[in-house]
């Protein structure tokens, strides 16, 4: 009995026709929009997008923000970052102080509008001189 209904979801789900299709919190993902940026104060815009769609995703609410040097060696160089107000839907903005040269790590969680779950993603930003 148990082992049929098992069967019967499997098959359900491979056909891809009675199963409903979910969205996931997996399918969200934050990129920088650019890698690098120059020492010192310095405007960090990252693009959440809906990998499955292509599109960037607007009002996401961020829950958590962390820039520290982690890639170097020196996770304990942590500057304060606030976020700035959006000028392009999909694209967040923040605003730090990337004060020495090399890999900082931004960590960014944030909760998408009719979605269970939170994204969170590291991304590594260069500081060049
Ligand atoms: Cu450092």
């Amino acid at each position: 009995m148990r082992t049929t209904l098992i069967a019967a979801i499997a098959a359900a789900a491979l056909s891809g026709v009675t199963a409903p299709v979910f969205a996931d919190i997996k399918d969200y993902e934050f990129q920088l929009v650019q890698n690098e940026a120059k020492k010192g104060e310095a405007i960090i815009a990252v693009r959440l997008l809906n990998k499955k769609t292509g599109k960037q995703v607007p009002d996401a609410v961020i829950a958590a923000k962390r820039v520290d040097m982690a890639p170097e060696g020196m996770a304990d160089m942590t500057p304060r970052i606030e976020q700035l107000p959006s000028r392009e839907p999909g694209v967040y903005r923040f605003k730090t102080n990337l004060s020495m040269e090399g890999r900082w790590q931004l960590s960014l969680a944030a909760k998408i509008q009719g979605e269970a779950g939170t994204v969170e993603n590291k991304l590594v930003i260069k500081a060049t001189p």
